[in-house]
Formats: C-alpha cells, sequence, structure tokens
C-alpha cells in the first residue's frame, strides 16, 4: 500500500468529520494523491459490511478491498475468492458477458490467483480463453455492425483484463477503442472514457508499432486532458458523482500522457468525499483511486506474501439496518411511463402515496398493485441494484439496444430505482428508450 503523503497525514492529526477534513486539504498536485486513512477504513469496512451470504459475490468488491488494502486473510476476502471462483466454473463459458469475464479476471488477479487455472468445484477453468473468445465476438460485431455485443465499457474491460494477464489479444481491441475515443461522432459516457482509458494506458506499455503507440497515445491525451477540463470547469466534477470513481482512476493511471500539466487531484477529493456513497459497485469503484491506485495496480500487487488457505465458512454477516418503527409523512409521487417506440405505443400516468423516504422502486410497486394491467413490471438484481427490465409487458433488449430509461423533469436520473428516493411532488417518467 502506498505511504500515506504528507498532506494526508497532516489532516489525519485533526480529528473532524470526513467532509471538513477534505475540505482542509492543502495539498498541491505535485504530493500523492492518498485520502486520509480514516476515510478509506470508514469505506473498506463499508465495503466488507455490505457482503452477504446471500446474494452474489461482487467481482468489484473483492478487487477493491485487494487494491486498498484490506486484509487478504480475513474471512471476508477468503469467502469472496471461493465464492468467485465457484461462480466462474459454473457461469462463465454459459452465461457470463465478457464484461462480467473480465471483472472476475480482475478480482482473481488482485486475489493472487492465477486465472489461467481456476480451481474450484473439483474442476478447472482456464478463464482467459473463455475472456479471449467473449472478446473475439466482441469485436466481430464491432467491426460488422460498428457496435459491440454488450457495450464499449464492457470491451474496455476485457481488454484491460487481457492486458493485466499479459494474455494476447488486447491490442486489436485497444485500437478500436482508441478510435472510438479519437472519432467526433460518438458521445461516449465518462464511465466509459475512463474504462478506455485504463485499457489503453495497460496496452501502451506492451506496443512496439509505432503506429499503434501514436494512436493510442493520442487518445490517452485527449481523454485525459478532456477530464481534466472537465474538471476544472465544474468545479471537481467529471460526469457525475457516480463516474468520479473511474474517471479519478484514469487520471491517476494516465499522468505521463498529460504530464507536463498537473492534476489538482486535492480538489477532485474534495468532491467524492464530500459524497456518502452507500452502494458497494460505487465504493468499490472509488476506493482504489482515494489511495492513490487504479485498476492497472493489479499487476504490481506483491504476491510473494500471500498464502493459498482453505476458506473459512465464518463469515460475519453484516448487520441489516432498518428503519423499523419510525413514523413516516407519506409523500405523492407522480409517476408515468411511455413507449413510442416500440410495437403498439402507450401512455400511462398515476399518483401513488408512499412514505417520505421511500425508494422509486417502492413507488412503482404502489402503482403496480393499485393497476397492475398498466403499471406490473420486471426487475433483475444487478451489482449495482435492482435493473427495470420491463414494464408493462415490453422488455428490453440487448440486441435492439433498448432500456427503460428513468427522468424527473426531463432529466436522466443518475441513480437506478432500488436507491432514488422521489420528493414529494416529484413527477418521474419511465420511457421507453434506446442507447
Ligand atoms: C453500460 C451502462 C448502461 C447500459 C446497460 C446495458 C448494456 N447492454 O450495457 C444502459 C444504457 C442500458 C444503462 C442504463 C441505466 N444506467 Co447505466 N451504466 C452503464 C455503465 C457505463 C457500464 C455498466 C457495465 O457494463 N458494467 C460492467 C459489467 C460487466 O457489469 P454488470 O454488473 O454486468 O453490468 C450491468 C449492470 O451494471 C447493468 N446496469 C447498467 N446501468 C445500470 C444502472 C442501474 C441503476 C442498475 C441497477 C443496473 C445497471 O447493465 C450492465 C450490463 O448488463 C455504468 C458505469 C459504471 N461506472 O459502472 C453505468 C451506470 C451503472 N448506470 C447508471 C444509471 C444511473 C443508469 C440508469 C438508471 C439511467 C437512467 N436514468 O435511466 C439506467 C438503468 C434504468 C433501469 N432500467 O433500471 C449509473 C448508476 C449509478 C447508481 N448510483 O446507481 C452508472 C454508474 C453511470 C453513472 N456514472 O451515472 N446503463
Amino acid at each position: 500500500m502506498p505511504s500515506g503523503s504528507a498532506c494526508s497525514r497532516r489532516m489525519l492529526g485533526v480529528a473532524l468529520g470526513i467532509g471538513v477534513l477534505l475540505a482542509l486539504v492543502g495539498c498541491t498536485a505535485t504530493e500523492d494523491c492518498v485520502a486520509p486513512q480514516e476515510l478509506v477504513s470508514q469505506l473498506l469496512q463499508r465495503l466488507g459490511g455490505s457482503v452477504s451470504l446471500e446474494e452474489a459475490a461482487n467481482p468489484s468488491v473483492l478487487l477493491a478491498m485487494n487494491l486498498a488494502g484490506g486484509d487478504s486473510e480475513g474471512p471476508i476476502h477468503k469467502w469472496l475468492l471461493q465464492e468467485i471462483k465457484e461462480e466462474v466454473v459454473r457461469r462463465a463459458q454459459k452465461d457470463m458477458t465478457s464484461g462480467q469475464v473480465a471483472l472476475h479476471v480482475l478480482a482473481l488477479l488482485s486475489s493472487c490467483q492465477d486465472p489461467q487455472r481456476v480451481h474450484a468445484l473439483e474442476q478447472t477453468l482456464d478463464l482467459i480463453r473463455v475472456l479471449q473468445q467473449k472478446t473475439d465476438e466482441e469485436m466481430a460485431k464491432l467491426e460488422a455492425d460498428g457496435i459491440p455485443k454488450t457495450s464499449l465499457y464492457s470491451v474496455s474491460l476485457d481488454t484491460l483484463a487481457l492486458c493485466l494477464a499479459e494474455a494476447g489479444g488486447a491490442q486489436g481491441p485497444s485500437v478500436a477503442l482508441a478510435k472510438q475515443v479519437l472519432s467526433p461522432e460518438s458521445h461516449l459516457s465518462v464511465d466509459t472514457r475512463a474504462m478506455v482509458a485504463l485499457a489503453l494506458a495497460c496496452v501502451y506499455d506492451y506496443v512496439e508499432l509505432h503506429d499503434v503507440r501514436d494512436l493510442l497515445r493520442e487518445a490517452l491525451f485527449t481523454v485525459s486532458n478532456g477530464f481534466l477540463d472537465e474538471q476544472e470547469k465544474r468545479n471537481g466534477m467529471i460526469g457525475n458523482i457516480y463516474s468520479m470513481g473511474l474517471a479519478l482512476q484514469a487520471l491517476e493511471a494516465t499522468r505521463k500522457f498529460y504530464a507536463p500539466r498537473q492534476w489538482d487531484c486535492a480538489q477532485a477529493f474534495s468532491v467524492v468525499s464530500a459524497h456518502d456513497y452507500q452502494q458497494p459497485t460505487a465504493i468499490a469503484q472509488v476506493l482504489p483511486a482515494l489511495v492513490g491506485r487504479s485498476y492497472l495496480d493489479v499487476a504490481g500487487l506483491d504476491c510473494a506474501a500471500t498464502k493459498d488457505t482453505s476458506p473459512n465458512r465464518q463469515l460475519p454477516l453484516s448487520p441489516v439496518l432498518g428503519t423499523h418503527g419510525i413514523p413516516r409523512a407519506p409523500i405523492q409521487v407522480h409517476y408515468s411511463i411511455t413507449n413510442t417506440l416500440q410495437g403498439k405505443h402507450f401512455h400511462y400516468s398515476t399518483s401513488v402515496t408512499v412514505p417520505s423516504g421511500s425508494t422509486l422502486l417502492r413507488v412503482m410497486e404502489v402503482a403496480a398493485e393499485e393497476n397492475p394491467e398498466a403499471f406490473s413490471f420486471q426487475t433483475e438484481q444487478t451489482s449495482w441494484g435492482a435493473y427495470v427490465t420491463s414494464i408493462h409487458g415490453l422488455a428490453a433488449s440487448t440486441e435492439d439496444r433498448t432500456y427503460w430509461q428513468f427522468l424527473s423533469a426531463g432529466d436522466a436520473l443518475e441513480e437506478g430505482v432500488s436507491t432514488y428516493k422521489p420528493h414529494a411532488g416529484e413527477h418521474i417518467q419511465a420511457v421507453f428508450s434506446t442507447y
């Protein structure tokens, strides 16, 4: 783990609230970008507490714990690692997307495991081979149709994982990704550009062909300077609060591509530390950046020190925090669903009453209880919470690149339905859209 900078140690001495701590940051961009240990420990603890025996193991969580220096001999680590190995042996070939396979590869590498030989359930799997096959399928579709099978974000994850595992097959996709970020027609999100930058920064160090190196350097220069410009213009913010983790990791990993320009990391850190991240995946994306690391550091972890011992099943279960017994005032939320994209068009509106502090998911459930004909819907559990797959019988499709988008007063929500809490009188729209 990198040693704390002089500035973070100075701040630690001042025992104040976390937000205030970082507001006091007097660090300059020349000092290490490391957040106060207190903030890091709090987020690590929250991450550990999120791990539950009832839910699927989240590879991003294991990856972040390993990068942020959590106790790799602890029961949570061991349980996550064992579950992740079993999960890939069971599911990788059959029903994981390329990006999910890549995330599992990163998690295994960060735990000093060889992804080419994953032993679990009395089987051995070459997960790199699976990743190469799935990446080939993404690339075939990208070359034929101009869009990958899943998303450019996933293709970037694939490229990063292949590169960090020092397996073949990262260079082709890296060239395609570089062209995408340089194309004036492509409007990639901050999250996607950040993941592209991480992948390209890894591949860059292995490439010998001058043309390819030049292309990657130009793409990395463009993405990183774009982030620095946006941070300057928007007072520290790059994208939204949930893209900050990956954007900061990318700025950490691409320093040589924007040098001699400097990064005011203290300004960016003050934005993320003022936010109270709750979702495990959100914490997992921001934590590496807060300890001055990025996913690229998976390759440099000290694996000699790690022993492979059998998993300890005594996982302390996270306490379930409830709000039982606290009466909450009822609020009214307006909710509408619209499809003018596909098949028979429809539009339904309703107003529902829920206790204040309820999630949008609760609003949708009440609407569906009151009028199932119109408002019934389906969700799938993902690492970011409940993803709405279908409303009024109309299902999103990866094939057609359609999804149910959620908006409030015309602006896309920055959180999903199981996290977002509408306020009294708010108008929430679900609109069937393309991406
Ligand atoms: C690609 C992407 C999408 C695609 C996914 C489809 C596809 N085929 O790829 C589309 C465009 C459909 C999408 C939709 C939404 N997204 Co999105 N998405 C991403 C992105 C860029 C990458 C996800 C990914 O591929 N991960 C890698 C794979 C391997 O992991 P995975 O777990 O299998 O990924 C799946 C889930 O993440 C799921 N998913 C994608 N977005 C969201 C959002 C929520 C709330 C949930 C529960 C699931 C989910 O789709 C992925 C592919 O199957 C992330 C960025 C990030 N920082 O993670 C944002 C991100 C996860 N999305 C976000 C949001 C807010 C949304 C929307 C709620 C936006 C809206 N206003 O409607 C909707 C979801 C609405 C719904 N129906 O429930 C936020 C979530 C923040 C939060 N705190 O919850 C992120 C972090 C972007 C951001 N910085 O704001 N998204």
